[in-house]
C-alpha cells in the first residue's frame, strides 16, 4: 500500500518579512499547493495522506484561511488525515474546534484528535500523538507508545510532531529518538512520519521528516517537498520517495564586491534566477566599492527588488565598505551646499557613521548625476 505522508502546510502563515504584494501571493501559495499535493496523491493511487501537524500556523486565523484550504481540500479524491502540532494543537482556542472548522469539514477530512489507533484501510492503521497545548510536559510518542495496544495484524504508521530530544531540542516534549527507534526496530510500529522540522529529513531508518511542502524561512535546507511513502503490507518493507510540489525559493547569495567586474557578476548571477517572482534572495556582500560603484549597486537592487518577491541584505553576514574620494564627484561639477555635503559625507566614511555616509553618498552620486545626465 502507498500513502502521502507531508506536514507543517503552516497555512496562514504571516510572512511579515515580505513585501505587501508578495505576502498575498505567498499565502496563496500555501493554499495551492495543498490542491497539488491532492493531485500528486491521486497520480500515484495513494491510499491516504497525512499531514504531521503544523496543518495551520497559528490557532488564532482569520476565517478565510479555514474556508480556503476547505475548498482546495474538498477537490481531493483521496482522504487525509490532519494530526494536529505546536502550532495548531488542540487546546481551548483550537482551530480545529472552532465553528468555521466544525462546520465546514469536507468528506475525506479527519482530525487525529486524540492519542491513539486508527484503522485507516484493512491493512494499515496510523498511531497518533496529537498536541493539546503549546507545551506539553511530556514525549507525546513515547507515551502513545507506551499505550500502544496489542497488534492488529494491521501494518502501523506512526506520526507524531516535535523536535528530537537532544537534537533539536532538550525541552520535556522533545520526542526521544531510542525510544521510537526501539518502537521501528520491535515492528511495533513500521514507520514513523514526524512534523516539526521544515526541511525534508530521513533521521533514521524509516523515520521521516516530510518537511513543509513550501517553504518558510531561509534556513530550511530542503523544504518544497512531500514523501511518497510505499509500505509492504507482507514485509513491513518501506520506500520513501520525495516529490517535489513547493514553488517558492528561498536563496542566499553571496557575493565579494570590489569593483565593477564583481558587480557585473551579481547583476548577471541575479539574472538568471528563474521564477523570480517566486523567489526571495537573501545577499551577503563583501568587499569595498568605490562612491559611483555603490550608487550602481543600489540601483542594481531597486531594478531587481521590481523582479523578485523579495531581496534584501543580509546585514548580520555583509560587510561592505565604501571608498570615497571627492574627485568621484569631480565630473558632476557640484558646488555651494552639494559640494560641501559630499565633503562632510567622505570625511564621514571613516568615522562611526560610516554606513550611513555610503548610503547618503551613494544617493546623492545617483540624483545629481541623475540630473546631470537629463540636462
Ligand atoms: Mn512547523
Amino acid at each position: 500500500m502507498r500513502f502521502v505522508a507531508t506536514a507543517d502546510w503552516q497555512l496562514g502563515m504571516p510572512g511579515s518579512f515580505l513585501p505587501d504584494e508578495a505576502r498575498a501571493r505567498f499565502a496563496q501559495a500555501r493554499i495551492d499547493v495543498v490542491r497539488r499535493i491532492g493531485e500528486v496523491a491521486a497520480e500515484q493511487q495513494a491510499d491516504f495522506v497525512v499531514v504531521a501537524g503544523d496543518v495551520f500556523d497559528s490557532n488564532q486565523l482569520h476565517r478565510s484561511v479555514v474556508a480556503r484550504a476547505f475548498d482546495a481540500l474538498a477537490d481531493w479524491s483521496v482522504p487525509v488525515y490532519l494530526l494536529p502540532g505546536n502550532h495548531d494543537c488542540l487546546d481551548a482556542a483550537s482551530i480545529y474546534r472552532s465553528a468555521e472548522f466544525t462546520g465546514a469539514v469536507p468528506d475525506g477530512v479527519q482530525v487525529l484528535d486524540a492519542p491513539g489507533v486508527y484503522p485507516v484501510t484493512s491493512e494499515v492503521e496510523l498511531v497518533a500523538a496529537p498536541w493539546f497545548g503549546k507545551r506539553p510536559l511530556t514525549d507525546l510518542v513515547a507515551d502513545v507508545l507506551a499505550d500502544l495496544p496489542e497488534s492488529s495484524g494491521r501494518r502501523r504508521v506512526l506520526v507524531g510532531h516535535g523536535g528530537l530530544l537532544g537534537i533539536d531540542r532538550d525541552d520535556p516534549a522533545a520526542i526521544d529518538l531510542s525510544t521510537l527507534t526501539g518502537a521501528l526496530a520491535d515492528r511495533r510500529i513500521d514507520v514513523a512520519i514526524l512534523g516539526d522540522r521544515h526541511s525534508t529529513t530521513e533521521a533514521a531508518d524509516r523515520l521521516w521528516y516530510p518537511g513543509a511542502p513550501e517553504v518558510t524561512r531561509h534556513r530550511e535546507t530542503d523544504p518544497g517537498q512531500v514523501l511518497v511513502v510505499d509500505l509492504d503490507e507482507r514485509t513491513g518493507g518501506v520506500e520513501v520517495t520525495p516529490v517535489r510540489v513547493g514553488r517558492w525559493t528561498f536563496l542566499t547569495h553571496g557575493a565579494p564586491l570590489n569593483g565593477d567586474a564583481d558587480l557585473d557578476d551579481l547583476e548577471r548571477d541575479l539574472d538568471r534566477v528563474p521564477d523570480k517572482h517566486l523567489t526571495v534572495v537573501r545577499l551577503t556582500l563583501t568587499g569595498t566599492l568605490t562612491i559611483p560603484q555603490r550608487a550602481r549597486l543600489d540601483d542594481l537592487l531597486e531594478r531587481a527588488a521590481d523582479r523578485f518577491a523579495h531581496i534584501f541584505v543580509w546585514q548580520r553576514r555583509s560587510e561592505l565598505a565604501v571608498r570615497g574620494e571627492a574627485a568621484d564627484f569631480g565630473e558632476l561639477g557640484l558646488t555651494g551646499f552639494a559640494a560641501e555635503a559630499v565633503a562632510e559625507l567622505t570625511e564621514e566614511l571613516s568615522g562611526p557613521e560610516a554606513e550611513e555616509a555610503a548610503d547618503a553618498l551613494g544617493l546623492l552620486y545617483r540624483l545629481t548625476g541623475a540630473a546631470e545626465m537629463s540636462r
